[in-house]
């Protein structure tokens, strides 16, 4: 699966304020490895409160966020599956993303054109999961044509995949038909397997986002209310932000104005950094650290990474001469506020080859050169 979040939605609804607002927060540039890709996609540091923590108890000269990607993918229109307003070029960039951040418009503005004429989010969610829907109809079909000539087929591996694909694309295209996503199936890993080179877009996990007003900021948007609902019938996380606002929020220029104008918003954070975090935890990454004198720093692994698959997001030769891992919980340091005391409590841990890394760990790598 690709690790990047793909900015999905119909036209108009916001997406690239929000993808700029993402992309230009400058605070402490030099400490990011921050940049832009090209102009749609972008690298973005990962808001961690943690890393603060850690930093204001072990003294450190830097400290260093992680990043995850983000893509600006243009607006889809009705038949967009059908190549509609060069619809296939955007389906084709929201297959090569990980998680679809669905941008829905909850706020009230004549000025800005809404391509159907009024706000109506259900129906908007569902003029993207159509399209979306069809065009996964159009790859299973496709699919399933060429499985007609593999069930001939005298090459016996070929063939005992293609009697297991069968029934399954079958089902998916049933599914399909009734406008519901792959993702909603109850299917095994192995028939999952099955799928996954057909790169559905309807498989992949979603997660929505209320563009609303600022008077919509307290969550009483009752536009935010109907996106809640369909988000909840499909066990999808949901993200308050109002793009205009965060735009105009990442373009100031010190901490402490940003922290004024978050409190007469009445938010403690930008909502940018919850769509941040969720996408990042969608997308199935978590985050380790390593913390000493020169710098503090997030890497970011995979959900049930060993602690050598973790090493090597470091360096591969961490991970080649992996001896074993010194780790304690970010927690346990904050709680008993040194390292020294951490020892003391019998937290710090020596971890060998199996273990499988927790989010929130903070590990010291031993390994041979
Ligand atoms: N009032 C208000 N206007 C917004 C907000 N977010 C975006 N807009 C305005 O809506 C218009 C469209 O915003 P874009 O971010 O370009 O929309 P988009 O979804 O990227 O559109 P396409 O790329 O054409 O699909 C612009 O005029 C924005 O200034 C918001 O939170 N509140
Ligand atoms: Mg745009």
């Amino acid at each position: 699966m690709p690790l990047n979040v793909g900015i999905v939605g119909l036209p108009n609804v916001g997406k690239s304020t929000i993808f700029s607002a993402l992309t230009s927060v400058q605070a402490d540039a030099e400490n990011y490895p921050f940049c832009t890709i090209d102009p749609n996609v972008g690298i973005v540091p990962v808001p961690d409160r943690r890393l603060e923590e850690l930093a204001a108890l072990i003294p450190t000269e830097k400290v260093i966020s992680t990043t995850v990607e983000f893509v600006d993918i243009a607006g889809l229109v009705r038949g967009a599956s059908n190549g509609e307003g060069r619809g296939n070029q955007f389906l084709a960039h929201i297959r090569e993303t990980g998680i679809i951040a669905h941008v829905v418009r909850c706020f009230d503005n004549d000025d800005i054109t809404h391509v159907d004429g009024s706000i109506d989010p259900a129906r908007d969610i569902e003029t993207i999961d159509i399209e979306l829907a069809l065009a996964d109809l159009e790859t299973v079909g496709r699919r399933r044509d060429r499985l007609e000539k593999e069930l001939k087929s005298a090459d016996k591996a070929l063939l005992a995949r293609a009697r297991a694909l069968a029934p399954v694309l079958a089902t998916v295209a049933d599914h399909l038909q009734e406008g519901r996503p792959a993702r909603a199936l109850d299917l095994s890993g192995e028939q999952w397997a099955l799928l996954r080179d057909l790169h559905l877009l309807t498989a992949k996990p979603v997660l929505y986002v209320c563009n609303v007003d600022e008077a919509g900021l307290d969550g009483s948007s009752p536009y935010e209310r109907i996106v809640r609902e369909v988000a909840a019938g499909e066990g999808a996380e949901v993200v308050r932000i109002c793009g205009q606002l965060e735009a105009e929020i990442a373009l100031l220029e010190s901490d402490e104005e940003r922290a004024a104008f978050l409190e007469d918003a009445g938010l403690a954070e930008p909502g940018l950094a919850q769509l941040i975090r969720s996408g990042f935890a969608g997308l199935g990454l978590r985050t380790f650290f390593t913390a000493g004198p020169k710098e503090i720093r997030a890497w970011t692994f995979r959900a049930g990474a060993t602690a050598p698959e973790a090493a090597g997001v470091i360096h591969t030769d961490f991970q080649k001469g992996f001896i074993r891992a010194e780790t304690y919980h970010v927690d346990d340091l904050i709680a008993l506020k040194t390292e020294q005391k951490v020892r003391e409590a019998g937290k710090l841990r020596q971890e060998g080859k199996e273990y499988r890394v927790k989010d929130g760990d903070v590990i010291f790598f031993k390994f041979n050169n």
